[in-house]
């Protein structure tokens, strides 16, 4: 017989995996916010934390507890919305799980078990962020950070970050192919597969790093191409969007969700980092590069798209917003997932059209505060002639 708990808390959580989401009171002409997480660590099925059975668990406790939902790859597949979420056991290792919705704002179900990544590589301690790529040859790709160790250094948290890769035609079988190497660079975090063949080639969005943490001289999202994908090699890293001087890339920027490709350019969301005396701060912003080069920036709207606001400030890493996944539909709606603090799982909603007006016409940060409020007094200018026009519109029309 269950424990009589176990209804109790499946009740508790069938409220919650059936509670609509909605639009939250917030506007900037961008995108929408929702109310309440897409994802959370109470979405993790009670059958992955509990042991259910009252001889072995008498106090219905939870045994394999589960500390974080957070940075979901994300794909459309034949009208559902997945996401490839990074669960954080409590014993701070993650893991990658399948949660499925019907509209891409509520509803998201786990399946009933966790991904069982091919355990290629013995000296691999930990999986995170994965990013999802439905590529042109047929597969789609999961690249995600594989961590090890440093044994290089007498340093207990020393670690080295790579690029894991697997595939699948069906989000269940998962192939695993070796990890990315990258000749110049002794880390990669943040590596995300282009969806088309360049130049005949697989051609993957980078991030040199020196350190675990630092990226050191890595000045920015770098881009490379490999010939064989399943010995992944990528000789060369030329950069992309780049990190700047007093801006949100100050620290460090990574590539998120895998490129849309748009008639203007392939749009990018990643993620930008700096410091303050409260620590790092992720933010998330938007750049367009060329169709035909995507490695080179066509647009970089000035600042941040989604910064961390009111209750995603607060968690376990906090001040963080981090993308890397979103999906367009058939209607051109676009859902960004980000996670807040490295604690759950938001989605933002916008369309294509919005977006690229966004990337296109947003302003460049001119790189100086007198630049700036020249650019923001040229804004009031032109708004207080429009408002004035109206007005003498509007008197005119009285008169007539
Ligand atoms: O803690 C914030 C994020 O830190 C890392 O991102 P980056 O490599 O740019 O520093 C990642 O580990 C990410 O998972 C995490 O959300």
């Amino acid at each position: 017989m269950q424990n009589e708990r176990y209804w109790i808390e499946k009740e508790r959580q069938e409220r919650l995996l059936t509670r609509k989401n909605v639009k939250a009171d917030f506007y900037n002409g961008v995108f929408e916010r929702y109310e309440y997480p897409v994802l959370t660590r109470e979405h993790i099925p009670l059958t992955w934390r509990y042991d259910l059975n009252p001889e072995t668990n008498p106090y219905f406790m939870e045994r394999l507890g589960v500390n974080a939902v957070m940075n979901t790859g994300a794909i459309l597949l034949n009208g559902k919305y997945y996401l490839v979420a990074r669960i954080e056991g409590n014993d701070r290792k993650s893991f990658f799980g399948v949660a499925e919705s019907d509209n891409g704002i509520d509803g998201f179900r786990f399946w009933d078990y966790p991904v069982e990544l091919p355990d290629i590589c013995p000296e691999e301690t930990n999986v995170y962020d994965m990013r999802l790529t439905k590529h042109e040859d047929g597969y789609i790709y999961g690249v995600f950070c594989s961590e090890s160790k440093d044994i290089s250094v007498d340093d207990l948290s020393a670690a080295v970050a790579a690029a894991g890769i697997v595939r699948t035609k069906d989000l269940k079988k998962w192939e695993r192919l070796p990890n990315l190497v990258t000749r110049y660079s002794p880390q990669q975090r943040n590596v995300v597969l282009h969806p088309e063949f360049v130049d005949g080639k697989y051609a993957f969005y980078t991030r040199p790093m020196e350190g675990f943490i630092e990226t050191g001289s890595g000045s920015g999202i770098g881009f490379g191409l490999c010939e064989d994908i399943t010995h992944p090699v990528v000789e060369e890293e030329k950069m992309t969007s780049l990190r700047k001087y007093h801006t949100i890339t100050e620290t460090k920027n990574g590539a998120g969700a895998t490129p849309i490709k748009t008639e203007k350019g392939w749009l990018h969301i990643a993620h930008g980092v700096r410091n303050t005396a409260a620590g790092l701060r992720y933010v998330i912003y938007a750049f367009a590069t060329d169709l035909k080069d995507p490695s080179k920036v066509i647009a970089e709207p000035s600042g941040l798209l989604i910064g961390p606001r009111g209750a995603e400030r607060v968690g376990d890493v906090s001040n963080v917003v981090f993308t890397n996944g979103a999906i367009v539909n058939e209607a051109g709606e676009v859902f960004i997932y980000y996670a807040s603090s490295d604690t759950r799982v938001h989605v933002a909603t916008t369309t294509l059209d919005r977006l690229l007006d966004y990337v296109f016409h947003t302003p460049q940060d001119p790189g100086r505060s007198a630049e700036c409020v020249a650019q923001r007094c040229d804004l009031i200018r032109k708004n207080l002639e429009f408002l004035q026009n109206e007005q003498n519109a509007a008197a005119d029309g009285g008169r007539e």
